[in-house]
């Protein structure tokens, strides 16, 4: 689509899935209508975020911690309400799985099965936002299988090919929405003057290799042998370069869009690492695979995990095949 055509201007989110799908049925049609909702509570986070500065009470700590022990900030609660409340009246998804909340949010009136559960992390990296630096949302969208009538969500307890539809909010000098329904991958940006997600970019291919690993070496002395003497190797090549903001969406990005390699390994002490499979790893997972890269818990790969509950953590290496197979090597 040339720039900044008419038709460009007019390829809002909603009507790319439709294309994409190149299917008009009631499910195409709910699933265009949920990213369609993920788009409102972007657009709801990113003007939040915009006048965070200027609003008394949103920015710094509310003073609790949540279910990972983790002090909570005042904007993971509202961008938390954000997606609830954006899809407590949609009818469209039955469950909401959120790094913020210990069990699932059911919303009773939506329950039949074969619905929609949306799984998402409302605002990650959220350290940064008391300085101004990026941060996102992440989000997978998986079909309820079977009744959970005890409310265990058992069938959210599968491999990350489940997932329907992923993506993620990237919060940066512009607010871009990256998602794929495994089709390719596809980039909008936020157009505050039409308030509408507005195409970019399309099929986003990630390099065969890239000279950039994100990694934080503040871990280097809590790593395996194996990750120590990848970094050693890195060190010792003028060819790589070093970038690590602290916010997983950013870092990926940045992947994504140049090439090179995140990982946020094991330690010694947290062999499974830090970040959470179902709406951390997984989705980014999904987006990575289906523009050329791979993503690997340095065992596996990472959307042939099988979960034991829904806030596993599984250590990542995400990106460039290259890069990645590099990782792999010294692990192997
Ligand atoms: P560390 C933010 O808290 C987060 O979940 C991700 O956004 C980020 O990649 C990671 O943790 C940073 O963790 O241990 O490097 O500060």
């Amino acid at each position: 689509i040339p720039e900044h055509s008419l038709d460009r201007d007019c390829t809002t989110l909603s009507r790319h899935i439709l294309q994409q799908l190149n299917d008009f049925s009631g499910d195409a049609q709910d699933l265009s209508a949920i990213m369609n909702r993920i788009a409102l509570a972007g657009k709801l986070i990113s003007r939040r975020l915009s006048r965070a500065g200027l609003m008394a009470n949103v920015l710094g700590f509310t003073g609790e911690d949540n279910i990972q022990g983790e002090s909570v900030k005042k904007m993971d609660v509202y961008a938390n309400e954000v997606f609830i409340s954006v899809f407590k009246q949609s009818g469209l998804v039955c469950r909401l799985a959120s790094e913020e909340m210990e069990k699932p949010y059911y919303i009773p009136e939506n329950c039949p099965i074969g619905r929609y559960t949306l799984l998402y992390d409302p605002i990650d990296g959220s350290s940064n936002v008391d300085i101004n630096l990026n941060v996102g949302s992440i989000f997978a969208i998986r079909q309820q299988e079977g009744d959970d009538l005890d409310g265990e969500a058992r069938d959210l307890l599968q491999n990350g090919h489940k997932q329907v539809a992923a993506g993620y909010i990237l919060y940066g000098p512009a607010t871009v929405l990256v998602y794929t329904i495994g089709k390719g991958v596809h980039s909008f940006f936020l157009d505050p003057s039409l308030g509408e997600f507005i195409l970019a970019e399309e099929n986003i291919k990630i390099p065969n290799h890239g000279s950039v690993y994100s990694v934080n070496e503040g871990n280097f002395c809590k790593w395996d042998d194996s990750l120590r003497d990848y970094v050693r190797y890195v060190h010792r090549h003028d060819s790589y370069t070093g970038r690590y903001s602290g916010a997983l969406v950013g870092d990926i990005h940045r992947i994504l869009m140049q090439g090179g390699v995140f990982l946020y390994p094991g330690t010694k002490d947290k062999p499974e690492g830090k970040l959470r499979l179902l709406y951390e790893t997984a989705p980014l997972a999904f987006i990575i695979e289906q523009a050329g890269g791979k993503a690997s818990t340095g065992k596996e790969d990472i959307l042939d995990v099988i979960p034991q509950k829904i806030h596993q953590r599984t250590p990542a290496i995400l990106g460039s095949c290259e890069d990645v197979d590099l990782v792999k090597s010294f692990i192997q």
